[in-house]
């Protein structure tokens, strides 16, 4: 397991390579005229058990870590202080699971547009590290709403 995660670090692009986490196939969801909020989903590996503990961006006011959960047969979101992230497991954000969401957008997102979001996680017993990417926004169409439209 160990020299697979090590592979697949080395794959990607060079700043996440020395991360402690993997960070794969992230993406935003684009945006519509005056939309202020939208989501963005990826694939965590962390080398070590730890967790995400923040996520910012210049393009957002706000970025918050969000799960979904079914509550009376209505899917809601709330807000989670940390996103856990056992060692060598991966973690899957995406629409109706864990997400991030950017609240205050500048500007509307659109396809082929690339948005740095800055990630920050913390191993058990270890400083925080921040991995800081550029992630591509792809087009709002099909399922998985985010159900919220703020
Ligand atoms: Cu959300």
């Amino acid at each position: 397991m160990k020299s697979i995660f090590v592979a697949a670090a080395m794959l990607v692009a060079a700043p996440v390579a020395l991360a402690q986490v993997a960070v794969s196939d992230a993406w935003i969801r684009g945006t519509v005229a005056h939309q202020t909020a939208t989501g963005a989903f990826m694939q965590l590996v962390a080398e070590r058990d730890g967790r995400l503990v923040e996520a910012n961006s210049p393009a957002a006011a706000q970025v918050e870590i969000h799960e979904m959960r079914m509550e009376n047969d209505v899917m809601r979101m709330r807000r989670i202080d940390a996103l856990p992230l056992p060692a060598g497991k991966q973690v899957v954000l995406q629409p109706g699971g864990f997400h991030l969401m950017l609240t205050g957008l500048k500007a509307p997102l659109r396809e082929g547009d690339k948005v740095p979001l800055s990630l920050v996680f913390q191993a058990d017993g270890q400083a925080p590290q921040t991995v800081r990417l550029d992630v591509p926004v792809r087009a709002l169409h099909g399922k998985g709403g985010l159900g919220h439209g703020r």
